[in-house]
Order: C-alpha cells, then sequence, then structure tokens
C-alpha cells in the first residue's frame, strides 16, 4: 500500500509558512560553549545511552546523542545548540540523516532534555491571574503524529506536561498516524506506560491529519480539545488564558502565538506582544500572516488582549469540544495536508464563533523547509482540499481561487453533506466574512485586469521539439528555438513570453519572464485600480534596480504602473519608464517609452477600463 504514498506531490512550504518575525529576525546563532564545540571535531565520543535529565531514567535516549563538547546543559532556556562546521565521519552520517528524515535537526533535538527549560514569556499584564477566571474547563490535548521523531515528540508532550496546571489536564490523546518508524511502536507504549494521562491512539491506515485529528477527537471527554502539531514546545502560562476565552464564551476559538523553534538549532524564539500577528489568507488559498490593522487595534487597551484573526494557521489552537461539533467539526474528504485551517476559520466566524490569537499565551513550533513525509501520489491533495474548501464555503468567491489553478477543479469527490451542514447551520455568506472580518484583503473582482500579462516582442521563437523524435506529445517534449529544418520540432506554438514572478510569493524576489503557460499560478497578476500590479498582498515594484515584488504599501511611487491600452504600453510611476523584456527573452528591463518597440508592449487579460 506504500505505493499509494510518494514524498514529493507538496511544495516546500511558502515563505508565507513562517511567520514574518521568524524571517526577520533570523538572527545569527549564538555559539555557546564555542570552545567546547570545537574540540568535538577532532574527538566525538557517541554514546549509545546517554542520559540527557540525569536524574530522570525516562530521558533515556537511544539514539547516538551526546557528544563530547555538548553540555548537560545543551539548549537550556531554549539557547541554540550549534554543531562544529567540521564533523567526524559518523556523526556527520548522523547528523545528514537526522534532516533526512525530519527535515530539522534531529541530531540537535537529541542533545536537548526532553524537558528543557525555556524564558518565561509572560509580561506583567498576562501574569496577572486575576484576569483569568477561577475554575476554568479541562481541556484534552490531541497531538497527532505521523513518522514523528523521538525526542521532538516526548519535548512536545513533557512540555504539555510540565508547564500546564494537572487539573486543567483530561488526557494527552496521542494520534499515530500509521508511522512506520520503530521508536513510535512498543518503544513509545513502554515509554508513557506509567503516566496515566497519555494515551495512545492508533489509526489503521494512513489517514492524513485531518482525519488524525479527527480520530483523537473520537477520544475526547473533556469540554475542551486542544490540538498541537507533534513538534512544539508549550510555554510556561500557555494555558490558562486559552482556557480562559473559551470558559468565557464557548464559541470563541483561540490560537496561541507561535513561536519559531529554529529547525537547524532548536533554538527558541520569542516573539514579543508587538510583534503578533494575525492571520489571513490569499487567493491561492494559502494561509499568511499580517501585523494587527488598525481597527483591530483601536479594541484594545493593551496590547497582550486576544485579537481577532481572519484566520488560523491549522496546528495550535483550543475549542469547545461542543462547540466543535457543532461546527461540524472539520470535513473528513480532507486528505493529508492542507486547507483544514481555513475550512475551521471560515466556518467559525460565518457561523457565530470568534477565532482570536491570545497573546499571553506561547508555543513554539518548528517550521520546516519542506515536508519529510510522504504524500499521497497520483492526487494534489491539497488542491483537492481547497477546492472542497471553495465550494462549500466561498459562494462566488471561489471563482477567484479557480482562476488560480487554471479553472481545472479535478475530482474533489461529494460535498452535499457539507453544504447541508452550512445550510443547517444558517451561516452567514463568504461576502459578510470578507466585508466584516477580512476587510484588508483584495478582491480580484475589483482588478481592472486580471489574469496573465503577455508580451509581444520576440514572439512565435519557440518550438515544440520531441527530442526523442517520437513525436509524442507527452513524453520528453521541450521547447527550443525554431530551426525551421522539420525534424523533431513538430510544431510553431505561440510562444509570447508572459510576466512571471518565477518564486515564491515572496517580498523583494525578482520578477522575470517565462512562456505564457495559461495556467495562472506564477504569471497570475491583477492590475488594481489604484494602479499597483499585484499578485495578492505583493505589488510589482521597481526602484532603478530590477523590477520586484514588494510588500504593496499603497502609496504609488514605486508601485504605480498606468496601462495605455491604445499604445499597449504599461509607464511606470516613478521613473517614467516603460516595462519591456530584453531580446533574449529572459529578463524585464524598464527603457524609455516607445511604442514603436514591440518589446514594450503588452496584453493584459480580462482588462476593462470601464
Ligand atoms: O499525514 C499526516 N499525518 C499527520 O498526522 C501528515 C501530518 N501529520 C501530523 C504531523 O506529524 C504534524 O504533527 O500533522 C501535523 C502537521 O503536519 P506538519 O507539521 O507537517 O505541517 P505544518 O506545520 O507544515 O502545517 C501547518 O498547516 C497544516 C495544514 O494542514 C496543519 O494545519 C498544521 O497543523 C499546521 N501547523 C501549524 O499551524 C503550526 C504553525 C505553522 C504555521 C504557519
Ligand atoms: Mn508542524
Amino acid at each position: 500500500e506504500d505505493a499509494a504514498f510518494n514524498a514529493i506531490d507538496r511544495e516546500a512550504p511558502q515563505e508565507a509558512d513562517v511567520p514574518p518575525t521568524a524571517k526577520h529576525k533570523r538572527v545569527k546563532v549564538i555559539p555557546r560553549g564555542q570552545q567546547q564545540l570545537q574540540l568535538a571535531q577532532d574527538k566525538v565520543i557517541i554514546h549509545k545511552q546517554a542520559a540527557l535529565g540525569k536524574d530522570d531514567d525516562k530521558n533515556v535516549l537511544d539514539a547516538p546523542v551526546a557528544v563530547n563538547g555538548v553540555d548537560d546543559n545543551a539548549g537550556e532556556m531554549g539557547k541554540p545548540v550549534v554543531l562544529p562546521k567540521e564533523m567526524a565521519p559518523d556523526m556527520k552520517k548522523a547528523v545528514d540523516e537526522g534532516w533526512t528524515n525530519n527535515a530539522f535537526n534531529q541530531y540537535v533535538s537529541d542533545l536537548i532534555s526532553v524537558h528543557r527549560s525555556l524564558p518565561d514569556p509572560r509580561d506583567a499584564w498576562c501574569k496577572d491571574s486575576a484576569r483569568y477566571l477561577s475554575n476554568l474547563p479541562k481541556t484534552d490535548v490531541i497531538i497527532c503524529f505521523h513518522n514523528e521523531a523521538w525526542s521532538v515528540l516526548l519535548r512536545t508532550v513533557h512540555s504539555v506536561l510540565d508547564r500546564s496546571p494537572s487539573e486543567l489536564i483530561g488526557e494527552i490523546i496521542l494520534v499515530d498516524d500509521y508511522s512506520d518508524m520503530t521508536h513510535l511502536k512498543k518503544k513509545l507504549e513502554d515509554y508513557f506506560a506509567d503516566y496515566p494521562m497519555v494515551k495512545i491512539v492508533r489509526g489503521p491506515q494512513r489517514e492524513g491529519l485531518i482525519r488524525a485529528r479527527l480520530l483523537g477527537a473520537k477520544y475526547a471527554k473533556s469540554p475542551v480539545i486542544t490540538y498541537l502539531d507533534s513538534h512544539c514546545e508549550c510555554a510556561e502560562g500557555w494555558l490558562e488564558p486559552l482556557l480562559d476565552r473559551i470558559a468565557r464564551n464557548s464559541t470563541t476559538v483561540v490560537c496561541p502565538v507561535i513561536d519559531v523553534i529554529d529547525d537547524a538549532t532548536l533554538e527558541f524564539h520569542y516573539r514579543d506582544s508587538s510583534g503578533v500577528n494575525v492571520g489571513g489568507f490569499d487567493w491561492n488559498l494559502q494561509f499568511s500572516w499580517h501585523s494587527v490593522p488598525e481597527r483591530e487595534k483601536k479594541r484594545h487597551n493593551s496590547t497582550s488582549e486576544p485579537v481577532y484573526s481572519p484566520t488560523m494557521a491549522g496546528g495550535l489552537f483550543s475549542i469547545d469540544r461542543e462547540f466543535f461539533e457543532r461546527l461540524g467539526t472539520y470535513d473528513s474528504g480532507f486528505d493529508i495536508w492542507g486547507g483544514e485551517n481555513l475550512e475551521l476559520s471560515f466556518k467559525t466566524w460565518m457561523c457565530g464563533g470568534t477565532l482570536e490569537i491570545v497573546p499571553c499565551s506561547h508555543v513554539g513550533h518548528i517550521f520546516r523547509k519542506r515536508s519529510p513525509y510522504k504524500w499521497r501520489t497520483g492526487v494534489n491533495v491539497l488542491k483537492k482540499n481547497s477546492v472542497r474548501l471553495a465550494e462549500v464555503w466561498m459562494d462566488d468567491y471561489s471563482k477567484y481561487y479557480y482562476q488560480r489553478i487554471g479553472m481545472d477543479k479535478g475530482d474533489f469527490g461529494d460535498v452535499s453533506d457539507r453544504k447541508k451542514l452550512r445550510e443547517d447551520l444558517q451561516c452567514k455568506s463568504f461576502q459578510w466574512y470578507l466585508d466584516t472580518i477580512y476587510p484588508e484583503l483584495f478582491i480580484p473582482g475589483n482588478a481592472v485586469a486580471n489574469g496573465e500579462i503577455r508580451n509581444l516582442g520576440y514572439g512565435g521563437r519557440t518550438c515544440l521539439d520531441s527530442p526523442s523524435g517520437k513525436r509524442n506529445l507527452k513524453k520528453a517534449v521541450g521547447l527550443y528555438p525554431c530551426h525551421k529544418q522539420g525534424g523533431n520540432q513538430i510544431r510553431n506554438i505561440n510562444t509570447n513570453m508572459c510576466l512571471d514572478a518565477m518564486l515564491k510569493n515572496e517580498d523583494e524576489s525578482p520578477v522575470g519572464v517565462y512562456e505564457c503557460h495559461g495556467q495562472g499560478g506564477h504569471q497570475y497578476w491583477m492590475l488594481s485600480k489604484a494602479g499597483e500590479i499585484r499578485r495578492d498582498q505583493a505589488c510589482l515594484d521597481y526602484a532603478g534596480k530590477d523590477v520586484i515584488l514588494f510588500g504593496c504599501h499603497g502609496s504609488r511611487g514605486n508601485q504605480f504602473w498606468q496601462y495605455r491600452e491604445n499604445t499597449k504600453l504599461l509607464h511606470h510611476g516613478s521613473s517614467g519608464k516603460c516595462l519591456a523584456i530584453n531580446e533574449s527573452r529572459d529578463k524585464l528591463i524598464m527603457e524609455e517609452c516607445d511604442a514603436s518597440h514591440l518589446r514594450q508592449h503588452w496584453v493584459l487579460e480580462n482588462y476593462d477600463s470601464s
């Protein structure tokens, strides 16, 4: 049955997955005990059984751990652990394997106590216990995992046990989503055998994180359910502020601030309360972070107060169990990964609830740059999940997502039950949600043009070429300069170049050109009434050097473009120049406007100047 999975269906998480402060704050790691670590280069002793927590033999890890030179306090107080650049071959091999299997530095994690300490993140406002109701409801904590690293999973569980008032925890339910790593079998059961609070539930087959969470919820008995990813660390006082919000109003769904545990050093970076972000999304239905909007700031006296958030990141939240059930939990048709966070966010708001981020509550999460585990083969699960989401919850706004996927919804299964749920609950419209909860979101329908931006210069120069000579369009077809000698070149195709974001939808990445592919994606642009050429939150920006994408600022200048339909020129605001492509068709250039150059001519899809 393993054939049903492969490792590549998912792109590495977009930069947007990493909270902006993490990206900007990624400070150079402090080489702690540098001299000692240097020693480790020459003399590496790998102990088979290294007691990391000394007195507590629950901490014995039998992975190859403690290295000479890394002291017993490795990682305490959330500090980074830095391995030497040069490593003995055995050690290097172990480090590399850890990265391969987990997409984070498992080796470093194994050096750190599963009970490691963290600095207390709370300010005086948060620490004032009078702010919280005295009889808070209990929560079950559900942690789903598929092939999680031993020390990381244990640290997640211990951080809950060590830093929550025990009377507030019902059970910790570990849901094994059909892992095959051996340490997650009997060894895990043995480890938790004398922890009555910890229960292990195993799925009968690979379900993906959404159905794994639903399986866990079946075992939940406490009034509140709290979900955590399997690579988290809860900080001091994380739980009370969450439960307090639910105790006051059972339709409030709450998320902690998600701090960043560095994937390489396991350093725990706190995000200060001025840096709290709220969740949003773009029309690719990708989650994104934003600073708290002004309208929301006005509702508060302190930056420590819970803030409304249009969406949640997905993995870390608490919800009243009955409210979760009333909302129809998750759509069990969602597979493996993705989209469930938006589903729950939309329906929380649309069906009478409130979604908040609670700045006093801090939980760290290891953000990874790729997905280490196998996804399903032959289906784009993320797209399927997103289409189900759009069909049920987004009304006519679903079309903006469909435009991004070339209008190809694929087979998304049956959603009639979910539509009925929405009707039965008499949820509000998506329009209401956008107007009231997420007015910051740019609506493509308000754009003057949307779709590809096609250049007319140097067109028709590329031919479809089958190097194998087999003329099989599906196989080994490439684009090559036309040589007009027939042979392997099948036909001239219309290959104009299109404006292409090339990389991720990321700030400051250079924009380029690529053969128009008509699939949306990186070639999807919107011209706003305000003269921006947008990709959701990012705008085409020219400051005299490269044409780049930069966060939209709404004040024209370097982001102001005027399209003249009669000349087909794209005039740039601050420079007065026009956008063009170079002769080798691999670059955007800015030059003096001259309508006689075809290379300056652009056609904007769905252009409507009225
Ligand atoms: O098939 C699977 N079965 C599982 O049980 C795949 C995953 N999982 C488990 C996995 O072991 C982990 O504990 O599910 C959890 C989430 O998977 P990750 O850690 O690979 O996902 P992520 O952290 O990249 O994904 C974020 O988006 C997901 C969308 O479906 C989920 O909502 C994750 O919970 C979510 N993580 C967070 O919200 C943490 C903050 C990230 C941000 C922003
Ligand atoms: Mn995660």
